[in-house]
């Protein structure tokens, strides 16, 4: 029997012979060192074998990591099969060989993912499986604004998501509530522009050392850090912090509550441009990856012809320092956008308003989208009615059939696959405060979004997610209701 696979792999065909079984003696033959010990890291403490990581020539019993390396295009594709004899994943590139490796996991027990030893036989079934993704762009949102999360908590996550073969994780760095990433020459930003969070805690920011060490974990987990500097509305603490960023008559004073729409940069004075200059100069220098997403969202106290000389001069910036700008679906408002600048829709499965227009504009104008349909994909509204934590402005909870019940090929109005990035789940933290009510909101509903995500179809998901609960049990996941 073969165990259920989250994301659900293109071929998976069980063979007739004999298992696999993983053993004292077991060797990771690979010339890819990294991953070797990467995947030897997951295997030792639950079955307390040695698994030494060699070059050499393969022999029988072994676990073999072949291919990867090439430089170029990071293709996710990999085949595996696995037989009395060996296990062996393939692959061009060591992103494949890296979500062949998360594969592996699941057809082992589900106790592969504790932290002690464990006595189990440790097999794995006689199967081939060939597989690759349906959308390049696998994304979580996490707002370190409302509630500040830290380095060591961030990297917790990209851990956990990777192993369900997330590649994005998008960091909204700054808020209303807080400003979250320390920023050389600002330092207010950071001293009275972070001492605030929702409901009146402590807040907190990244040092550039941490978010270096989290831009490096991401990476070695084959995880793109996507930035993002919300502008020009959201943007009370940076406000706090330097007032002369605000806009004539602007009520200065930090904030603690929930409410969006009342902030604006200035949109006529010139330090608001240096201002941006320099952040993204310094966030694009940190960040290895191509984008640099400036928010653009409820920039109520703008009007629409500030908005867009705004947005028009902010995602220049961004394109001068190298980086693609990601935005929020109402930058599709504005017509001078950079090419190849990303759209992100946040509407519903069914658009409201202008949604759909502003979507498809971003698409017109040479670029594509990120799919985040609130009322389906927003992992901060309640899973179920009378949950403690979550928000429940889309109307009703989202069980986690609802997460998937959506279609991204026909979700905005002509706007087919080809011009879809892929999908992101966004965690907004109004509600959420510790790694626990995290997990309790991103799980198991994210492996939802990571199936759909990644497979052709999502087919059949509440029960395949059931039976991984034990697994995400294992791994330590406090995951919520399912
Ligand atoms: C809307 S979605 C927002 C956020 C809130 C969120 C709460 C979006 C682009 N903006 O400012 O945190 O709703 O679910």
């Amino acid at each position: 029997m073969i165990p259920v696979l989250i994301p659900r792999p293109r071929v998976v065909e069980e063979q007739g012979g004999d298992l696999f079984l993983l053993r004292r003696e077991t060797r990771i033959v690979t010339r890819r060192p990294k991953l070797g010990e990467y995947l030897a890291g997951l295997l030792r403490p639950a079955t307390g074998f040695a698994l030494p990581v060699t070059a050499g020539e393969r022999s029988e019993g072994d676990i073999v990591l072949a291919g990867g390396g090439a430089a170029g295009d990071a293709s996710e594709a990999y085949a595996l099969s696995a037989d009395a004899a060996a296990v062996t994943i393939t692959a061009e590139h060591d992103a494949g060989l890296f979500a062949g490796i998360q594969t592996l996991r699941q057809l082992l027990p589900a106790e592969i993912e504790r932290d002690t030893v464990q006595d189990a036989a440790w097999a794995v079934p006689a199967v081939t499986v060939e597989d690759a993704p349906r959308f390049s762009y696998r994304g979580v949102m996490l707002d370190i604004a409302r509630h500040f999360f830290d380095a060591d908590q961030i990297i917790r996550l990209i851990d956990q998501l990777a192993a369900v073969k997330i590649n994005h994780l998008h960091l909204h760095l700054t808020d209303d509530q807080g400003w979250r990433l320390e920023i050389p020459g600002w330092p207010e930003l950071t001293r009275s522009g972070a001492a605030s969070a929702v409901g009146g805690g402590p807040g907190g920011f990244l040092t550039t050392a941490d978010f270096e060490r989290v831009v490096r974990h991401a990476a070695s987990r084959f995880v793109t850090i996507v930035p993002e500097v919300d502008m020009p509305g959201h943007t009370n603490a940076a406000i706090v912090a330097y007032p002369e960023l605000a806009p004539e008559g602007y009520a200065i004073a930090p904030f603690t509550g929930m409410d969006v729409g009342f902030s604006s940069l200035s949109i006529e004075a010139e330090v608001t441009y240096r201002f941006i200059d320099e952040v993204v100069g310094h966030i694009a220098s940190l960040t290895p990856g191509p984008y640099v997403h400036l928010g653009g969202d409820e920039s109520f106290a703008t009007k629409d012809e500030d908005f867009c000389r705004f947005i028009e001069r902010a995602t220049a910036i961004i394109a001068a320092h190298g980086k693609t700008p990601i935005g929020w679906h109402e930058i599709g408002l504005c017509r001078g956008l950079p090419a190849g600048t990303i759209g992100q829709y946040w509407s519903y499965r069914v658009p409201q308003d202008d949604a759909g227009e502003r979507a498809r504009s971003i698409v017109e104008q040479g670029g594509s989208l990120i799919l985040s349909p609130a009322d389906a994909v927003y992992l901060d509204i309640k899973p179920e009615a009378g949950y403690p934590l979550g928000l429940e402005w889309t109307g009703a909870p989202t069980p986690l059939a609802q997460v998937v019940d959506w279609d991204p090929a026909t979700l905005v109005p002509d706007v087919g696959e080809e011009h879809i990035l892929g999908i992101e789940a966004p965690v907004w933290t109004e509600t959420i405060e510790t790694s626990a009510d995290l997990e309790a909101m991103v799980f198991p509903r994210v492996l939802g979004v990571a199936d759909m995500a990644w497979a052709d179809a999502a087919t059949d998901v509440p029960r395949r997610v059931a039976a991984l609960l034990p697994r995400l049990d294992a791994a330590g996941i406090r995951f919520g209701p399912a």
